[in-house]
C-alpha cells in the first residue's frame, strides 16, 4: 500500500531527536528510496540482503570520508511508521555530525521533511486515522501523567474504536433504508424502525457522554486556573507559596502588599493547575494602583475555572464572610472557601465561629492541611478518578465535528418520530455519517491536514 499517493515517490529526511548536542541523534528517512540512499553512504554491509526490522553497525562515508560510527536501523515496508521503508540512522548527538548525515542523505537524493511529514505519510497510508495521528502530537505535549494516558488510550484507537462501531451501525441501517427506496412502491419495510431507534438511542448516549468528557479533556490539556482570592493580608501569597513549595511572591504583614497577579503552575495528581494570586479585595481604597489590582482579581474570579477564596479565620466575621461568599457566587459558581491562620485560633474553634457554612480550615503558614485542600480541588475538578480506559475528548476539532454528531442523531429521532419517509431519514444518516468520517479523516481537506500536520515537529 507504501507508495500509492501520487507525488510522493519522494524520500524525506530529518533529525527525529531535538537538535542539540546530546548522547545520540537520530536521523530518519521515509520512502521509496530510503533503502539505496542509506546503502550507498553505509559501505559495511548490503542492507538490500538485510531483513526488515534488525539493526546494523557500521560507517557512513561520502566521498571516501568517514562522517560516523552509526547504528542503522531498517523498517521495510509495509512494516513500518510511515507504511514506507523506513530508515533510521542513530549516529553521535554532535549536531556538526547529524547535520553531515543529512547532507549526505540529501546529495543521495532525499529532501528535508516538512513538520509532521511522516505522521502525515503514516496516516495518508492508512497507518493511523486522523484521531490516532493527533493522538501522536498531544503525547508529544504532554507534560502530566493524565495527558500522557489520554494520549496513549487514542493512539492505541480507543476514540477511533468507538466512532467505527457507531459509524458501521448507522451504515448498516442506511443500506437497508436505500434498499427500501428501490422498492417503494411496494411498500415494505427493511429496516425494523424500533430496532433503529435503539440504536440512534445508544449512539446519542456515547455521543452525549463524549461530548461531556471534553470539559475534563481540556482540563487534561491545558490545566486548570484557580484565582486565589480573599481580602488584603488573608494569607492568599503565602497559601500560593506554600502550595508551590517555594517563596515565589511577596508576603508581609502590610495590608496590599500584592499589586499585581502573580501567576504559577504546579501538578497535584497528573493535573496542571495554573494558580494566580490576586491583589486583596477592599470594598473601599484610595491607593489608586490597589484599586487597579483589586479590579484584576475581580476580573480573575470571572475568568477563572476554580476560585479559593481565603480567609483569616481570627479577624473575619461570619457575616463577613457570607457576604464574601456571596459576592464571588455572583462572578463565578465554581469556588471553595478556606479558613486560614488556624494556628492561632484553633481549627476546632474557627470551625465553630463559622458553623453552618462550608469552608476548609488550613494554616498556609504552618502547612496544616494543604493536602486536605489539594485533594479538594483535584476532587471538584476531576470528580472520580481519570480512567486510562475512558475515551476523554482532548481535542476542540473533535469536540465541534462530535456536536453536528449529536445534532444529526437528534435530528433523526425527530424523523423516526413524524414517520418521515425513507430518503430524508437517508439524507440524515448521511449527513451524520460524514461528521463522523469527518473526525477519523475519512473525509477531509488539504487545509485541515495542513493545518493539523504543521503543528508537529519536524521528524515526526
Ligand atoms: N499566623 C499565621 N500568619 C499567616 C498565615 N498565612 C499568612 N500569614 C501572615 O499574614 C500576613 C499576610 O500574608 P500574605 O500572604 O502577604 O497575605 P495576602 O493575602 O497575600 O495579602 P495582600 O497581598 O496584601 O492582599 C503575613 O505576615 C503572613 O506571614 C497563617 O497561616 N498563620
Ligand atoms: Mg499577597
Amino acid at each position: 500500500m507504501a507508495n500509492q499517493i501520487s507525488g510522493w515517490d519522494d524520500t524525506i529526511v530529518a533529525l527525529a531527536t531535538p537538535p542539540g548536542v546530546g548522547a545520540i541523534g537520530i536521523i530518519r528517512l521515509s520512502g521509496s528510496k530510503a533503502m539505496d540512499i542509506v546503502n550507498e553512504l553505509f559501505p559495511s554491509k548490503d542492507l538490500h540482503k538485510q531483513k526488515t526490522h534488525t539493526i546494523h553497525v557500521g560507517f557512513i562515508r561520502e566521498d571516501d570520508a568517514d562522517i560516523d560510527e552509526v547504528v542503522v536501523s531498517l523498517y521495510k515496508n509495509p512494516t513500518s511508521y510511515t507504511g514506507e521503508d523506513v530508515v533510521e540512522i542513530s549516529c553521535h548527538g554532535s549536531p556538526f555530525v547529524q547535520q553531515q548525515v543529512i547532507q549526505a542523505c540529501i546529495h543521495k537524493g532525499a529532501r528535508l521533511a516538512q513538520a509532521g511529514e511522516f505522521t502525515q505519510r503514516a496516516f495518508l497510508n492508512g497507518k493511523l486515522d486522523l484521531t490516532q495521528a493527533e493522538a501522536v502530537a498531544d503525547l508529544i505535549a504532554s507534560n502530566t501523567a493524565a495527558s500522557q494516558k489520554t494520549a496513549l488510550h487514542n493512539i492505541r484507537g480507543g476514540f477511533s474504536e468507538i466512532l467505527k462501531q457507531l459509524r458501521e451501525n448507522l451504515i448498516q441501517f442506511s443500506a437497508l433504508i436505500e434498499l427500501e427506496l428501490d422498492f417503494s412502491q411496494e411498500d415494505v419495510e427493511f429496516a425494523d424502525r424500533k430496532k433503529f431507534y435503539e440504536l440512534i438511542e445508544t449512539a446519542t448516549t456515547v455521543t452525549k457522554n463524549l461530548l461531556q468528557s471534553f470539559q475534563l479533556g481540556n482540563v487534561i490539556k491545558h490545566g486548570v486556573s484557580i484565582a486565589i482570592v480573599g481580602k488584603p493580608n488573608a494569607g492568599k501569597s503565602t497559601l500560593l507559596n506554600t502550595l508551590l513549595n517555594e517563596n515565589r511572591a511577596i508576603v508581609s504583614e502590610i495590608a496590599g502588599t500584592t499589586r499585581d497577579t502573580v501567576e504559577e503552575t504546579i501538578n497535584i495528581d497528573g493535573i496542571l493547575f495554573r494558580l494566580i494570586d490576586t491583589a486583596g479585595i477592599r470594598e473601599h481604597s484610595t491607593d489608586i494602583i490597589e484599586l487597579i489590582g483589586i479590579e484584576k482579581s475581580r476580573e480573575k474570579i470571572e475568568q477563572s475555572d476554580e476560585v479559593v477564596y481565603i480567609f483569616d479565620v481570627n479577624t473575619e466575621t461570619p457575616a463577613e464572610l457570607e457576604a464574601a461568599v456571596g459576592l464571588i457566587a455572583e462572578k463565578n459558581t465554581h469556588y471553595i472557601t478556606v479558613g486560614n491562620k488556624t494556628d492561632i485560633m484553633g481549627a476546632d474553634a474557627a470551625a465553630r465561629k463559622f458553623a453552618g457554612m462550608d469552608a476548609l480550615y488550613i494554616s498556609a503558614k504552618e502547612k496544616d492541611h494543604i493536602d486536605l485542600l489539594k485533594q479538594r480541588l483535584v476532587d471538584k475538578i476531576v470528580s472520580g478518578n481519570i480512567n486510562p480506559e475512558n475515551t476523554i475528548i482532548t481535542n476542540a476539532r473533535h469536540y465541534e465535528a462530535l456536536q453536528q454528531v449529536n445534532q444529526s442523531l437528534t435530528d433523526i429521532k425527530a424523523g423516526l418520530d413524524n414517520n418521515i419517509t425513507g430518503d430524508l431519514l437517508a439524507l440524515d444518516i448521511r449527513r451524520c455519517l460524514h461528521y463522523i468520517s469527518e473526525i477519523t479523516g475519512d473525509i477531509t481537506n488539504e487545509h485541515v491536514l495542513d493545518y493539523i500536520f504543521s503543528k508537529f515537529c519536524i521528524g515526526k
